[in-house]
């Protein structure tokens, strides 16, 4: 399936009654903001779809599928473009090796760029082992104890910089697993120093112009320990690496009542932010998504982002995408629902009165502080998004479109009902 620019015109002029922005457009122009340049930046934001993301995610108790799920490469690239042209917003895929090897270069960069979508970090996986695998993972990998197994995944992950290369992907995003689940079943300097060791590897042998992006988790699937368990952790392999290797949060792997903001703000004053991963939760890392949870929260990471994207020029432009899971809904309407949430935390954050906030911080006025970010936090900007699509040719409401364009019901016809997507 496919949408066309007719169809979103004809939704967008049936719908344009929607939007009105005279109150927000006099309240920035007091502050010194120029709202056409702030739906600039919400227009230029892109955020990668990873290509799991597009099937039915589940738990260890299970997986319900719903219909129409992609079965190929080919497919959850059309899914994406089918975001993407209502949104505007969905510009790239993250694409995860081994479950998504392209089998043909050329006709999955064709679809891409039909679609207008970029390839965005590649993702490598040593969390599992694959059908005939030479050596196993079940013990660790870049950290692993065995020499075999830890050349084994640095050669996988050498590969997937070789398959990212062909498509045109810059970054290599590595997570692992590697922990224990008992005290006293890894030394924990050992096992350290191999990961430091094998991440250098990787990175000596990626191009020039590559990045490397570290993510770390506190635990799961290991219980005791991760090797990579923080952004301290995460921050020091990446300065073991080099100028090219950066650090990734994402936003689920924390303890919980982690000041999430304080990480972004001190990675980014360092320059080492190079990913960001989003989801939400309430426990631990649930995948939900975005914004489903904690809002304020999302703003409060948000307004830290502006302000390094802002401050931090050092800081490469960080490469975004979501990392969710989808149980119970529809993926693209979850997905939709994301970066509707990331957009209105960006936008909030844009429109932080920042020299008044600087001014209230300098006379410790801890009370205007607080209500100089708590009135962007509740200031509908949700005008500014349709604004935003309405220029860059998205639909206005996207999740009103996909419903009313009956996307699922046509992808369905198309793939039947008991597809699976590869993936976890
Ligand atoms: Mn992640």
């Amino acid at each position: 399936m496919k949408i066309t620019k007719d169809q979103i015109f004809d939704f967008n002029d049936k719908n344009k009654s929607s939007y009105e922005n005279d109150f927000l457009n006099k309240k920035l122009q007091s502050q010194g903001k120029n709202m056409d340049e702030i739906i600039q930046k919400i227009i230029d934001f892109q955020v990668a779809i990873p290509s799991w993301a597009l099937g039915a995610g589940g738990t260890r108790f299970g997986r319900f599928s719903f219909g129409g799920e992609p079965s190929s490469l080919e497919q959850k690239l059309e899914d994406i473009g089918l975001i993407h042209a209502l949104t505007k917003t969905a510009g790239a895929v993250s694409l995860h090796i081994p479950w998504d090897i392209p089998e043909d270069i050329q006709a999955i960069k064709d679809i891409a760029l039909d679609n207008g979508i970029l390839f965005d970090a590649m993702n490598s996986n040593t969390f599992q082992d694959q059908p005939n695998a030479k050596e196993s993972y079940k013990y660790g990998s870049l950290n692993s104890i065995n020499q075999a197994s830890r050349e084994y995944a640095v050669e996988h992950n050498i590969e997937v910089v070789k398959i990212g290369e062909k498509l045109g992907s810059k970054s290599l995003t590595v997570w692992l697993a590697d922990g224990a689940s008992f005290p006293g079943q890894i030394n924990f300097q050992k096992a350290l120093y191999n990961t430091e060791d094998s991440l250098k590897t990787i990175y000596g042998n990626m191009p020039e112009d590559w990045k490397l992006f570290i993510e770390y988790k506190p635990y799961e699937p290991n219980f005791y320990s991760t090797t990579i368990q923080d952004w301290g952790t995460s921050f020091m392999l990446a300065n073991a690496c080099g100028d090219r290797a950066y650090t990734l949060v994402d936003l689920g792997h924390h303890l919980p009542n982690t000041n999430i903001e304080q990480i972004v703000a001190t990675l980014m004053m360092k320059g080492k932010l190079g990913g960001f991963h989003f989801n939400d939760s309430k426990y631990g890392d649930d995948d939900l998504t975005v914004g489903a949870i904690k809002p304020y929260n999302l703003f409060l990471i948000f307004n830290e982002l502006v302000y390094g994207m802002e401050q931090n020029k050092h800081n490469p432009y960080p490469a975004w995408m979501i990392d969710a899971s989808h149980n119970i809904k529809d993926p693209l309407e979850d997905l939709i629902q994301s970066l509707e949430a990331i957009l209105i935390a960006y936008a909030q954050a844009l429109i932080v009165d920042r020299k008044a906030l600087e001014i209230a911080q300098l006379e410790n006025d801890t009370v205007t502080c607080q209500e100089i970010l708590q009135d962007a936090y509740r200031t509908d900007v949700r005008g500014l998004l349709k604004a935003a699509r309405v220029q860059s040719g998205a639909a206005i409401d996207p999740l009103k479109a996909y419903r009313s364009f009956n996307v699922r019901k046509e992808l369905i016809n198309e793939r039947g009902t008991k597809v699976v997507a590869t993936g976890l």
